[in-house]
C-alpha cells in the first residue's frame, strides 16, 4: 500500500564480527530429511542456504531461537571450512495467523508486524545469529510472487477456484489460485509421506483439503483473492488479493539465490506441507524451466516444547527470548542453552536449561581468563569435527567443556596464548562470545 506511511522494506541486523581461526574446518555434513541420510550439502566454493523466516505475530521464543541457532552453526561450519556463504530468509508479514492476531487484539496488523519484526531482529542481535545477506518480506515481494502465479496459471500448472458470495471485490469473477501438485511429477519427495498423513498435516498446518472446487484436495493456495476486512493488493490478470504461503518462500528463495539452491531450513513442523509445497513451486518457476528444481537438501531442525507440548504461538505456552533477557539473562548462557541439545532432537525447555547455560557461561568464562592455558589444538579439532558431524553442539560443547575443566584446574603445561584460541573458537564456529 504505497503512500500508507509503513515502510514495507524488511530490516535485517548487525553481523555480529567472526574471528580468524588457525587451519580450516572439516567438510561439512547435514542430514538430509528426505532420505534420512547425511550428505555433503554443497560442495563448491560457495555454499547457500534458505532458511524459513518468522510469522511476526509474537515475539521470538525459545522454539525459534534453537532452529535460527541451529542454521547459524550451519553458516560458521561452512565458512570455517573455506565456503562462501549465501544466506537469505523472509518474513511471512501478511499471512492469516498475523491478521488474525490483529483483529484479536486490535491493533493493526501492519503495526504488530514492524513491531514483532523488530523484536525479533534485537533478539538475533542478542544471540548472536549472523543475518541474512538477502532478508525479503511478503508483502515486498508481491510483484514477483504474482508474476509468478500468472507464469503457473498459463502453464496450466495452477487454476482459479471460484469465490464465495461478497469476495473478490470489484471483480468476483477471478477466483483464487491454487496450485495443481499433479503438475509436478516430483510432489512428494521431499518429505515421502504417505497421502493419508499428507492430507492430515495438510489440514493441520494452514491448508484447507475440503475447499470446494479444488481439483485435488492437497493443491496449496497461490493466490487469495481479496475478502472484506482483508488487505489485498492489485495484481495484473489475478485480480486483487495476497500472496499464498509456499510461493513466498519459493519466489524469495529464487531471489535472493537463484534456483536451485544448496539447503533448505526451518523447523520439522515445516517439512509437509511448506517445504514439500514450496519446493514443488520452485521446480515450476525455475527460470521457465518447467524441470528446475528447488533445494538440493532438506534440514530440519526438532521442535522445542514446554510444559508438555510443543512451544507455539497458537497454544501460548511460550518463553520468549526477549523477556529472559529483560529480566538479565545474558544472552549468551541463552544460547549454550539451546546448544546443549541437538539440532534435530525434540526437547523440552525447563528452568533447569537456563540454569546450566548460565553456569556453563560463567565456567567458560574463567577458564579463559588467563594469558596461559592447556593447549587448545585438539580442542578446536574435536569442535570442528563435532560440527561438521551434523552439527553436533552437543559434542563440541563437551569437547570445551573438558579444555575448561583442566584449564581451571590448573594441572596441565600452561600454553601461551591457548585461551585466546578457545576463546576465539567458541565466538567464531560456536557464536558465543565469552
Ligand atoms: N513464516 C513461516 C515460515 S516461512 C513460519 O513458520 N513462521 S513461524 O514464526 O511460525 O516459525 C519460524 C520458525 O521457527 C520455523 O522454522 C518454525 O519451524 C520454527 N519453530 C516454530 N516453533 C518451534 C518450536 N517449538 N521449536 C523449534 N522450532 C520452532
Ligand atoms: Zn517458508
Amino acid at each position: 500500500m504505497p503512500g500508507s506511511g509503513y515502510c514495507w522494506t524488511v530490516l535485517t541486523w548487525p553481523a555480529p564480527q567472526i574471528p580468524e581461526l588457525p587451519g580450516r574446518g572439516d567438510v561439512v555434513r547435514v542430514h538430509d530429511s528426505s532420505t534420512g541420510r547425511l550428505v555433503v550439502a554443497s560442495q563448491g566454493p560457495s555454499a547457500s542456504l534458505y532458511v524459513c523466516g518468522i510469522t511476526p505475530y509474537d515475539a521470538t521464543h525459545i522454539g525459534h531461537a534453537a532452529t535460527y541457532v541451529a542454521f547459524d552453526l550451519l553458516g560458521r561450519a561452512w565458512r570455517d571450512a573455506g565456503q562462501h556463504v549465501t544466506y537469505a530468509s523472509n518474513v511471512t508479514d501478511v499471512d492469516d495467523p498475523l491478521l488474525e492476531r490483529a483483529t484479536a487484539t486490535g491493533v493493526d496488523w501492519r503495526d504488530l508486524a514492524v513491531e514483532q519484526t523488530a523484536l525479533f531482529a534485537e533478539d538475533m542481535t542478542a544471540l548472536g545469529v549472523i543475518p541474512p545477506d538477502v532478508y525479503l518480506g511478503a508483502v515486498e515481494t508481491i510483484p514477483p510472487v504474482a508474476a509468478a502465479v500468472e507464469e503457473l496459471v498459463a502453464a496450466g500448472a495452477a487454476y482459479r477456484v471460484p469465490l464465495e458470495d461478497g469476495a473478490g471485490g470489484d471483480a468476483p469473477e477471478l477466483g483464487d489460485v491454487y496450485a495443481d501438485v499433479t503438475a509436478d511429477s516430483a510432489f512428494g519427495q521431499v518429505s515421502r509421506l504417505d497421502e493419508a498423513t499428507m492430507l492430515e498435516l495438510f489440514a493441520e498446518r494452514g491448508g484447507d483439503p475440503e475447499r470446494a472446487g479444488k481439483r485435488n484436495a492437497l493443491d496449496p493456495l497461490l493466490w487469495r483473492r481479496e475478502r472484506p476486512g482483508e488487505p489485498a493488493w492489485a495484481a495484473g490478470s489475478l485480480g486483487t488479493g495476497r500472496p499464498g504461503w509456499h510461493i513466498e518462500c519459493a519466489v524469495i528463495a529464487r531471489a535472493g539465490l537463484g534456483l536451485p539452491f544448496d539447503v533448505q531450513g526451518g523447523g520439522s513442523d515445516l517439512l509437509f506441507p511448506h517445504h514439500e509445497m514450496s519446493t514443488s513451486h520452485a521446480r515450476l518457476i525455475g527460470d521457465g524451466e518447467v524441470h528446475g528444481a528447488g533445494a538440493a537438501t532438506h534440514v530440519h531442525a526438532g521442535l522445542v516444547a514446554y510444559q508438555g507440548e510443543k512451544m507455539s504461538k497458537s497454544r501460548g505456552n511460550l518463553v520468549f527470548v526477549s523477556r529472559l533477557r529483560a529480566e538479565g539473562v545474558e544472552p549468551m548462557a541463552i544460547r549454550l542453552a539451546l546448544l546443549a541439545h541437538h539440532y534435530r532432537s525434540d526437547w523440552e525447555w525447563t528452568d533447569a536449561s537456563l540454569t546450566e547455560g548460565v553456569q556453563r557461561f560463567e565456567t567458560w568464562r574463567s577458564a579463559v581468563s588467563g594469558n596461559g592455558g592447556p593447549d587448545a589444538d585438539a580442542t578446536l579439532a574435536e569442535v570442528r569435527a563435532a560440527l561438521a558431524d551434523d552439527l553436533d553442539a552437543p559434542r563440541a560443547l563437551a569437547a570445551v567443556d573438558r579444555w575448561a575443566e583442566l584449564s581451571l584446574a590448573g594441572t596441565a603445561e600452561p600454553v601461551e596464548g591457548a585461551p585466546g584460541v578457545i576463546s576465539r573458537a567458541v565466538n567464531a564456529l560456536l557464536g558465543v562470545r565469552l
